[in-house]
């Protein structure tokens, strides 16, 4: 009896039990914090405009209606901050940028893209990090509409990169040919930012810090 007991309460413990893993370096919150680098946005959907440009065929222009119309799906995925919070199984609703980048038919030079906000944050990503389910567009957390201090109207999320990657109140994603930095990484944070190999700031990028040795 003592046995099982232990064995139990040993077993919940284990990070196998709940399949979610912490990256080096974080410690996992229950909260939701908000981090944003200036005020929030006020941003009637009535005069919400999301576009999908730079180097594509087809450049995509949508309403808030017409954005709402594309095919949505459900996504439940693990976040993680650079500055060390992580909060696994979170739940939204939002439109796949395998959908988008379908109608838009990015060039066959169009390596990277940028991120532009409402409010003029900015981040950049290889294409490669948001093709194959690997990014959405969400619009609900939780069953609800996004909060305005998450992002809402709508958000990019990246979850498998630092989420300072996850662009919120955004406005408009540019696809080019070259990697150009945007905001926090113009202040000194990694180009690409994989919470996995800890790549925090621009000295922990592999690339860089070989070409400079
Ligand atoms: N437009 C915009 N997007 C942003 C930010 C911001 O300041 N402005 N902050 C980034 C950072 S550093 C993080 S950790 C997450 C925070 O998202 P949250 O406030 O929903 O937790 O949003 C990212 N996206
Ligand atoms: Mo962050």
């Amino acid at each position: 009896m003592q046995n099982s007991f232990f064995n139990r309460g040993f077993q919940r413990k284990r990070p196998a039990d709940t399949g979610h893993v912490l990256p080096p370096g974080q410690y996992e919150t229950q909260d939701f914090p908000v981090l944003s680098a200036g005020p929030t946005p006020k941003i009637a959907t009535a005069r919400w405009e999301f576009g999908l440009d730079g180097l594509v065929e087809t450049p995509q222009k949508w309403s808030w209606s017409e954005f709402n119309a594309l095919p949505q799906q459900d996504l439940t995925v693990d976040i993680h901050c650079v500055t060390q919070w992580s909060k696994f199984g979170t739940k939204w609703q939002g439109v796949s940028l395998d959908t988008l980048l379908a109608l838009a038919k990015p060039r066959p030079e169009a390596r990277y893209l940028m991120a532009h906000c409402y409010g003029g944050y900015t981040t950049n990503l290889p294409l490669a990090d948001v093709l194959n389910g690997k990014a959405f567009i969400g619009l609900q957390y939780d069953g609800q509409p996004l909060a305005p201090e998450h992002g809402g109207p709508a958000r990019l999320v990246v979850p498998h990169l630092y989420f300072w990657k996850s662009a919120k109140w955004i406005q408009r994603l540019e696809l080019l040919s070259e990697d150009a930095p945007g905001f926090w990484e113009r202040a000194g944070y990694s180009m690409y930012g994989d919470p996995w190999k800890e790549q925090r700031y621009l000295d922990d990028d592999e690339d860089l810090a070989n070409s400079a040795s």
